[in-house]
């Protein structure tokens, strides 16, 4: 037997006797795919141009070497990454990495020239998920994209929405699950507004005509994502939680998606997603780690991811709650930045597996809080690393060997 057979033995007797199979979680975890984010590789550069600027209020800051410079160095780092992640993944593709090697018209994306994308997913045995780039372009430059009063930008941003839809859809075709295309916009202002109504009611309008194709969710479902604010436009977002919360409220197959770094630095996603879960909306999320902003720090398991991943476990949402990331730190190596966001993003949903939600239910029921407590305090410490390492070892990955391969 090996060390890690053993210490899974172990662990899986000391959850068994606070109710937890260990076997049946290892099994979900192989149900409950991550999609990680395609941009963290190269910093939200794309693949059309290799010199491009990154705009939109967003940022990727340090210049770690390694940084690939080719289409194909760029498939090889991140195939790289995901055999650092075990266990179910999709990624999240952006409209800017494209693979025609030359800039095209956002308005006149086509699905083949995303035909590489499926290839590696059927190479790498992973879904796709898709994001329209509403950014990083001269039409979106004076900061207003489907809310642009101009009607010929707007027009221009419409078209792409629509394009990328069709790029979903592609997707879902082809590999047998559902694509997730996450509309972005960085539209708002940078100081005092004052028609704050104007821009939502131009946005309303935007989202209606890209969305007016039915196209069946089997294969695509749009997200719209929500910001407080961004960089350069800190007064006014015109696609602010509450617009979006009430725009999905009156449509059917498009849902929120809300970023982690999204918000004010106090509030906190875990504690949103059961309100809407409750009115049976599916979600989808960013998992990102704002550090004093929407800085898009590499997703750790600290208390908000872990947070996260319990109240999907307790809600018992994790086929409704669609789990991305979303994060891009060039100053580390972007290979392994890639794996140990996706990794530990994993950690904090076999954690929250292995809670003994029916037990502290069942006391929190009963008006039994002081156990509840004691029980919430004293199941932080039960062994799950080794859980952990005995699903690492089930999908050939490897424990901590790899972080030394990077600098
Ligand atoms: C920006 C949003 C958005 C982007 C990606 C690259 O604030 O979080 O999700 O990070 O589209
Ligand atoms: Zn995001």
């Amino acid at each position: 037997m090996s060390n890690v057979e053993r210490n899974y033995e172990v662990a899986k007797e000391i959850y068994a006797a606070y109710g937890v199979d260990t076997d049946a979680v290892l099994k979900r975890m192989d149900e409950i795919p991550v999609s990680i984010h395609c941009w963290q590789i190269n910093d939200l550069q794309g693949l059309e141009d290799f010199n491009s600027k990154l705009t939109g209020g967003i940022q990727a800051t340090g210049n770690a070497g390694g940084k690939p410079t080719t289409i194909p160095e760029y498939f090889a780092q991140l195939s790289e990454a995901l055999k650092l992640v075990p266990g179910r993944k999709k990624v999240a593709a952006h409209a800017i990495y494209h693979t025609l090697g030359k800039v095209v018209e956002r308005d006149e994306l086509k699905p083949e020239y995303f035909a590489d994308w499926v290839d590696f997913a059927k190479k790498e045995d992973i879904g796709l998920d898709f994001n329209p780039t509403y950014f990083s372009h001269p039409k979106s430059e004076d900061g207003f994209t489907l809310a642009s009063r101009d009607e010929s930008i707007r027009q221009y941003w419409v078209g792409h929405g629509k394009c990328c839809r069709k790029v979903g859809e592609f997707f879902g075709k082809e590999l047998g699950q559902t694509c997730y295309t996450n509309h972005w916009i960085p539209d708002g202002y940078k100081d005092i507004t004052v028609d704050k109504i104007g821009p939502r009611e131009i946005l309303i309008k935007s989202l209606d005509e890209i969305f007016a194709e039915k196209i069946d969710p089997k294969y695509n479902v749009d997200s719209v994502e929500s910001k407080l604010f961004g960089l350069g436009v800190e007064a006014y977002t015109v696609g602010s939680h509450e617009f979006y919360t009430n725009y999905v409220a009156h449509k059917d197959n498009c849902i929120i998606c809300m970023d982690a770094g999204h918000f004010h630095p106090t509030e906190v996603i875990s504690a949103k997603l059961s309100s809407y879960l409750c009115f049976g909306q599916e979600i989808m999320l960013h998992v990102s780690r704002p550090v004093r902003w929407d800085s898009d720090h590499v997703t750790i398991l600290d208390e908000e991811t872990q947070a996260i991943m319990e109240e999907i476990k307790r809600a018992d949402a994790f086929d409704k709650v669609h789990i991305g990331l979303d994060y891009f730190d060039g100053s580390i190596n972007r290979i392994a930045a890639t794996a140990i966001g996706a990794r530990s993003t994993k950690k904090a949903i076999m954690k929250a597996l292995l809670e003994p939600t029916a037990k502290l239910q069942k006391l929190e029921h009963e008006g039994n809080l002081t156990q509840r407590l004691g029980f919430l305090e004293e199941t932080k410490t039960l062994p799950f690393g080794l859980v952990w390492a005995k699903y690492c070892e089930m999908h050939g990955c490897e424990q901590d060997n790899w972080i030394e391969r990077y600098c």
